[in-house]
C-alpha cells in the first residue's frame, strides 16, 4: 500500500508542480520549468522517508493525485481555517536545517505535538522562488544575501493543521535572532548564527495564505486523525 500511494503521488507531482505554478505566477513556471523539484515525497511513516527523486515519468500528465481526487466541498482551502482547529501553517526547514540533518527531528516535534501533517515535499527553490517567498522583506538589506541562500540547496517544505498552528509554530520555532531563542525551541537548541537558523514558519495568517498557495499549488491531504479527540477536548 505505502509503495501504491507513494508512487502514485510521485508520478502526478511533476505535472501538478507545472499546471499549478503556470495557474498562478508566470515567472515561478518558467523557473520550476529549469530546476525544480526533485520531487521528494516523504510518506509519513514515522520520519522514514521515501524519498522518490527526479521525476521523470511520461505518464506524469494524465494521472490525477490522490489529494485532488478526494477533495470535496467541506474540504479547508490549501491554507486552511485561521482562528479553528483546522489552522494551518507552512513550516519548511531550511537549506542548513536539511544539510544538518534535522529534517526528522523538527517533523517529530510537531507530529509530538500533536498537530497534523497535511503536506510534505522537498522543493530547491530557484532564486525566483526565494525572492516570492520572502517578498515582504524585499526592501530589506539582507534581502539579497537571505534569498541567495534559501535557493542553495533544498527546503522541505511542510503544511501543519491545527488549533493556533501558526503562533504555535513560531513559538516552536524560537526567536528569529538565534541568541534571543530559548533552548527547547528549534531555533534555540540547533542554531547559532541569524541566517542559519534553521527553519521558517508562516507569522500570520496572510503570511500561511500566501506561502501555502504558493509551495502546495497542488493542494494538501485532507485526512481525518483520528486520534483527535485525545488532542482537543
Ligand atoms: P523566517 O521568515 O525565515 O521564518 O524568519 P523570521 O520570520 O523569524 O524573520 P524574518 O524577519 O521574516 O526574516 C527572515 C530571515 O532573514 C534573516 N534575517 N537576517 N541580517 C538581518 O538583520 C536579518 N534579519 C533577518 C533570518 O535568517 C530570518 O530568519
Ligand atoms: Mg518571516
Amino acid at each position: 500500500m505505502f509503495t501504491r500511494t507513494t508512487l502514485r503521488t510521485f508520478r502526478t507531482s511533476r505535472s501538478h508542480v507545472t499546471r499549478a505554478f503556470s495557474a498562478s505566477a508566470t515567472p515561478i513556471a518558467a523557473a520550476s520549468n529549469s530546476r525544480l523539484i526533485n520531487a521528494t515525497l516523504f510518506a509519513a511513516a514515522g520520519v522514514a522517508a521515501a524519498v522518490l527523486a527526479g521525476a521523470s515519468s511520461s505518464s506524469a500528465s494524465t494521472t490525477t493525485a490522490r489529494c485532488d481526487a478526494a477533495a470535496t466541498a467541506a474540504d479547508p482551502p490549501v491554507y486552511g481555517r485561521p482562528g479553528t482547529n483546522q489552522e494551518r501553517t507552512f513550516i519548511a526547514v531550511k537549506p542548513d536545517g536539511v544539510q544538518r540533518g534535522l529534517i526528522g527531528d523538527i517533523i517529530a516535534r510537531f507530529e509530538k505535538r500533536g498537530y497534523k501533517l497535511v503536506g510534505l515535499k522537498m522543493v530547491w527553490p530557484t532564486l525566483h522562488m526565494a525572492e516570492e517567498h520572502y517578498a515582504d522583506l524585499r526592501k530589506k538589506p539582507f534581502y539579497p544575501g537571505l534569498t541567495k541562500f534559501f535557493s542553495s540547496g533544498p527546503i522541505v517544505c511542510m503544511c501543519w493543521e491545527g488549533k493556533d498552528a501558526i503562533k504555535q509554530g513560531r513559538q516552536m520555532l524560537g526567536e528569529t535572532q538565534p541568541l534571543a531563542s530559548k533552548p527547547g525551541s528549534i531555533r534555540g537548541d540547533y542554531s547559532i548564527d541569524l541566517g542559519r537558523n534553521i527553519c521558517h514558519g508562516s507569522d500570520s495568517p496572510e503570511g500561511a495564505e500566501h506561502e501555502l498557495t504558493m509551495w502546495f499549488p497542488e493542494g494538501v491531504s485532507n485526512w481525518a486523525k483520528t486520534v483527535d479527540s485525545h488532542v482537543y477536548e
